[in-house]
């Protein structure tokens, strides 16, 4: 079964080490063990993420900035000026500014869970451009959301960088897709990033670095389990694999018990068989089909798609 998604929901901070610990201790119970990935973001695990989409093995970061910044004209044509454009999961905004100047929006509206980290990237935005009105929400995006007041009228572009969709199974995903189209409403216009299917070894590597920043990524879990839930995991016990799935089109990233250990979780017992695994994370790639296929299940029409110089990586615009 898929219990790997990406399931944000609004917690309060005592609501967030409640939710942890539930999904932890029920994904350990299962046979194939599994936690659902976004608990690797905690801050430690947030840095780590940031470090991975600059080491040399992770294209998907490099590629979809090529094509954000290369590619400017085509998405003006394509997309028209004087849109709302609103960024799902907007964290530091980094490929947002090559955007914002191709497509002369009317305003920007980053959205994010994280408050703090939301302000400041929305100040650092607008100090970039400073004709364009910014209005942050501090949102739970996988939610329908209301967008400010002052954006009602204006046609909306949904923005969706980095592949992150590609981090929910399916079903999720649909879900994902067909509430952003509730809350950009008729007419508007998503721009998305999807990763292509691509030589297994090259997929490999991008999640299984040789300087080990993924590993460490992956690791942070057990040790964040360690820290916030009593945990006892051997944590040098683990090692890090990063597994292609070609039945189900992923990545997956497990943690693998080098030998058989036992340990404690919030005062509840767990053990491993050597070479058993925790499932912690799907990263789907597409192909022009499956991609097209996974946006109409989202109840969007695509219309457009463009690739990096090497074809790893797509950027898709859809209507809705
Ligand atoms: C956030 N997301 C798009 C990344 C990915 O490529 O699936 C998360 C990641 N996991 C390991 N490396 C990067």
């Amino acid at each position: 079964t898929d219990k790997t998604g990406l399931k944000l929901v609004d917690l309060d901070e005592q609501g967030v080490d409640r939710a942890f610990r539930a999904d932890v201790l029920a994904g350990m119970r299962e046979r194939q063990k599994a936690i659902p990935a976004r608990w690797l973001y905690d801050d430690a695990g947030s840095q780590l993420y940031e470090d991975i989409t600059r080491i040399p093995e992770y294209y998907p970061a490099r590629a979809e900035t090529e094509i954000l910044q290369q590619r400017g004209a085509e998405f003006a044509e394509a997309i028209g000026p004087g849109r709302a454009v609103v960024e799902f999961g907007s964290g530091s905004s980094v490929k947002t500014p090559a955007l914002l100047s191709a497509i002369d929006p009317a305003a920007y509206v980053p959205l994010d869970i994280a408050g703090d980290f939301l302000r400041a990237a929305a100040a650092d935005l607008s100090a970039k451009f400073p004709g364009l009105p910014v209005y942050p929400v501090e949102a739970d995006f996988m939610r329908r959301v209301a967008l400010p007041e002052e954006v009602a009228d204006m046609p909306k572009l949904g923005f969706f960088p980095g592949g992150t969709i590609g981090n929910m199974v399916a079903r999720t995903a649909t879900d994902l897709l067909r509430t952003m189209r509730e809350t950009l409403g008729e007419g508007s216009m998503l721009l998305v990033g999807m990763d292509l299917i691509k030589d297994t070894a090259v997929l490999e590597a991008a999640y299984d670095d040789a300087g080990g920043v993924t590993a460490e990524f992956n690791l942070n879990l057990a040790r964040r389990i360690n820290r916030e839930l009593d945990g006892t995991i051997p944590v040098d016990k683990l090692k890090h694999e990063a597994r292609w799935n070609d039945s189900r089109a992923r990545v997956e990233m497990h943690l693998v018990a080098r030998e058989a250990i036992a340990f404690e979780i919030a005062g509840e017992e767990f053990a491993m068989a050597a070479g058993e695994t925790i499932h912690t994370e799907n990263s789907h790639k597409f192909d022009r089909r499956s991609a097209d296929k996974q946006l109409l299940a989202g109840e969007w029409t695509p219309i457009g798609r463009w690739l990096d110089s090497e074809e790893r990586f797509s950027v898709v615009l859809a209507e809705a």
